[in-house]
């Protein structure tokens, strides 16, 4: 990837939700909203100037999540309106057109388009006339801007009307957690142990449970993700607390897999 243009006007960080959220490291410049059906998440990534084919491979490949993402996939009109907001709110800073999702087709037969994983393109939402394949190289796929979540076919190179933005899915672990347990107050500076528990053993593969903590003494020190070896039902997780804090920081330690379990945390001085 080279090249790639961050929206350097952007320093908003938005949260949009059906049900629940949640707030991510390393970058200042996403939009996140999550789907409480499946538990997936979905990231607005603010780019412009970025072709589909890299924004497929930045999806799959950038560090702000583990495991990774992929190009957003929909099933659903639901699924696609949490999209289509996300879209929109990427327009309101970008003046993007659209933004990227993971349809495409590379094959010969034109209009036959499907997603970049497995799943079948069985839902769709085509803007009136499209797919058109306009000027015949038209083989990937966008949401187009305030229009409701309406889908365009638009050439592989194409990066002009600001075109660049993409939406990301993210697949987290579906196992079921039963409990987080650690300490509530701890006096800083400190290691602590936060004992995570599945309500079944770990499936083949392991379980990758997303971490996050809103009390900067403890986000310093927690991985972002944990892995579960299969066959095991709980896990310690050993955040150390990095500094001395000089008041009081209050706030959530969180552990995500198709639920969530959360400790409201004091850290002192
Ligand atoms: O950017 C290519 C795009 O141009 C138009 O939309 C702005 C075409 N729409 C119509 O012709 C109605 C799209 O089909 C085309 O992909
Ligand atoms: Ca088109």
């Amino acid at each position: 990837m080279v090249g790639l243009r961050k929206c350097a006007a952007i320093l908003a960080f938005a949260f949009i939700a059906a049900a629940s959220m949640v707030s991510p490291k390393e970058t200042n410049a996403q939009v996140i909203a999550f789907d409480a059906r499946t538990g997936h998440y979905y990231y607005g990534q603010f780019y412009i100037g970025v072709t589909w084919l890299d924004a497929r491979w930045y999806a799959v490949n950038h560090n702000y999540q583990v495991p990774p993402a992929h190009l957003a996939t929909i099933k659903d009109s639901t699924e696609n309106a949490i999209v289509s907001r996300i879209v929109d709110i990427m327009a309101d800073f970008t003046g993007c057109w659209g933004a990227w999702i993971g349809g495409y087709d590379l094959s010969d037969a034109h209009n036959r388009f499907e997603w970049t994983t497995p799943e079948l393109f069985t839902y769709t939402n085509w803007a009136p006339g499209e797919p058109n394949n306009a000027g015949g190289k038209e083989v990937v796929m966008e949401m187009s801007a305030y229009t409701g979540g309406l889908w365009n076919d638009v050439p592989l190179d194409a990066t002009f009307g600001n075109r660049g933005p993409w939406v990301e899915e993210y697949e987290p672990s579906q196992v079921t957690l039963l409990s987080m347990t650690g300490p509530t107050t701890i006096n800083s500076p400190k290691t602590v142990n936060y004992t995570v528990t599945l309500a079944a053993p770990a499936p083949p593969g392991g379980a990758i449970l997303f971490i996050h903590s809103d009390i900067p003494a403890i986000a310093e020190a927690l991985p972002q993700t944990i892995k579960i070896p299969a066959g095991s039902t709980s896990m310690v997780l050993s955040p150390v607390v990095a500094q001395t804090v000089g008041f009081n920081q209050t706030g959530y330690v969180r552990v995500y897999g198709k639920n969530k379990k959360s400790l409201t945390v004091t850290v002192t001085p």
